[in-house]
């Protein structure tokens, strides 16, 4: 038998935290975001992959322990934040994986487990990615996550050149703002304010975008 390399210690580590329906989702968060790297930045596959074993290492823990250990680390907390219980492990995780695993610590993988829930306004390439990978992987049935899994593959993001591989990306981010946006009014939930700003960033973004383009032609 070969010796176990650091990531599958990683993962059997992170594995024994979950329950294996967790486990099985982070399993196709790890693919997505492997493919994800390969169309976006092949460089740091390893690096996405070792954010999505990571993002949800949190997850299962209860509320209650959520607010006692932002408390504990003092990881601050809006209002907004306090009443929408499944934000919270972004913010844990993004902490707790630097106490289990300190060899990791890293700020592009902290930003990629911080933001993997709400997105925020300026998100980086990876933090784009992991978001996505989430949301998309292929042991999601809920319909949202398979519309946004058909507006992102369906095109076949492939076959596009760089540029537009990257405004792709954006829409299909923007797509899936817009449908958790809306599900969190349809269940009266708040939603919170990093979520709004990266929808409204997005959207303007790519507004301006058309309106340049439909100038040129
Ligand atoms: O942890 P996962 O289930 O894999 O997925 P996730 O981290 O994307 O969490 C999804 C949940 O988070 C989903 O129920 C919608 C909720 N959510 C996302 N953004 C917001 C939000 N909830 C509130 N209240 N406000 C948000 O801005
Ligand atoms: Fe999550
Ligand atoms: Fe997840």
């Amino acid at each position: 038998m070969t010796d176990k390399t650091g990531y599958e210690k990683l993962e059997e580590a992170v594995k024994s935290q979950m329950s294996e329906k967790r486990f099985r989702h982070t399993a196709g968060v790890i693919k997505a975001a492997g493919e994800l790297a390969a169309l976006y930045c092949p460089d740091k596959t390893e690096q996405l992959k070792t954010a999505a074993l990571l993002h949800d290492l949190t997850k299962e823990w209860t509320t209650e322990r959520q607010l006692q250990y932002c408390q504990d680390r003092g990881i601050p907390l809006s209002e907004t934040d306090r009443e929408s219980p499944k934000v919270l492990h972004g913010m844990t995780a993004a902490v707790f994986y630097a106490e289990c695993f300190p060899e990791l610590k890293d700020d592009a993988l902290t930003g990629m487990i911080r933001w993997h829930t709400t997105g925020r306004a300026g998100m980086t390439l990876e933090e784009k990615l992991i978001y996505l990978a989430d949301y998309i992987e292929e042991t999601r049935t809920w319909p949202s996550c398979v519309l946004v899994r058909e507006a992102f593959y369906g095109p076949d993001p492939a076959a596009m050149t760089k540029e537009q591989r990257l405004v792709h990306l954006d829409r299909v981010m923007l797509y899936s703002y817009d449908l958790t946006i809306k599900e969190l009014l349809e269940d009266g939930n708040p939603i919170g304010s990093d979520t709004v700003a990266a929808r409204n960033e997005l959207l303007i973004l790519l507004r301006r975008r058309d309106q340049r383009e439909k100038l040129q032609n």
